[in-house]
């Protein structure tokens, strides 16, 4: 069985982030890859030089055509760019509803670059979250959801896993998966939780600088994982040993001069 998922994200043209680096992944990992452009960025490995919005009309045309046809299994939510798209995503999932809703709620590149207005953060936590099945936000975006100043240690990142969990008391098995990347250490760890679990998921910080695209390639894979392992722990833990090694490989690729994407086709090319 062939699982079909969808992204409905950015474009970044280098190919480590945004819908590219979705598509590679949940290719790699076995799915058949469809994609609703969202948003477009003009951008390379050193930052983003421009950011184009989409007319959310065209993507509820994008969605509505796709889903009218092709059963999809598992979405995957990233760059959104502007408040209309975003409640446009959400309108249309939320009639489409599809099984697996991964959001991955992106607010800024890693070069700082904003991609997601001030607007569309109350219609993502009121209108999108609710929808979602597991968000993977980071530290700094679980601040803004929150309204909240950044965790800066594992027990407070264990508080904001539990309040953001609390967002998400609806009629869905729902999952938060707090990454915690952020702190200092060596050692990082992300929280699961699904308001009864609180799940610690350990990873090894890898020294490199290739890490353009990693928070899209971990909810691509986690997208792509549930619907085959249908238990979201098992899919996240998959994800992330996934990521590793893409990100522990990624020196084997040559793409630019600023932050490298990581190897997402690292088990298929040897
Ligand atoms: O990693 C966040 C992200 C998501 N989507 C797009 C991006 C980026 C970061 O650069 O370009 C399209």
């Amino acid at each position: 069985m062939i699982f079909n998922t969808l992204t409905i994200a950015g474009v970044d043209p280098s190919g480590g982030a945004g819908i590219l680096a979705d598509v590679k992944t949940m290719s790699a990992l076995g799915t058949y890859a469809c994609a609703v452009v969202a948003a477009l960025t003009a951008q390379n490995t050193k930052g983003v030089s421009g950011v184009q919005p989409v007319a959310p009309e065209f993507v509820r045309q994008q969605i509505d055509t796709l889903f009218d046809d092709v059963h999809i299994d598992s979405v995957k939510i990233g760059m959104l760019g502007q408040e209309p798209v975003t409640r446009m995503v959400a309108e249309r999932l939320a009639y489409w509803m599809p099984d697996h809703i991964v959001l991955d709620p992106v607010m800024v590149a890693k070069s700082g670059d904003v991609l997601l207005d001030k607007p569309a953060i109350a219609t993502l936590r009121e209108a999108l979250i609710p929808l979602s099945t597991v968000i993977t936000p980071n530290l700094p975006e679980a601040g803004v959801l929150l309204g909240e100043r950044e965790a800066d240690s594992l027990k407070q990142m264990y508080r904001v896993a539990e309040r953001l969990r609390k967002l998400m008391d609806h009629h869905r098995t729902v999952w938060v998966m707090l990454k915690g990347g952020h702190l200092p250490g060596n050692d990082t760890v992300d929280l699961l939780t699904d308001g009864d679990r609180m799940i610690e998921l350990p990873g090894k910080r890898v020294d490199t600088a290739n890490t353009h695209g990693t928070g899209c390639t971990l909810s691509a894979a986690l997208c792509a994982l549930i619907p085959g392992t249908g238990d979201v722990p098992q899919a996240a833990r998959l994800a992330k040993a996934y990521i590793e090694t893409a990100i522990a490989r990624s020196g084997e690729l040559n793409v630019g001069h600023g932050h490298g994407p990581v190897h997402h086709f690292h088990a298929l090319w040897s």
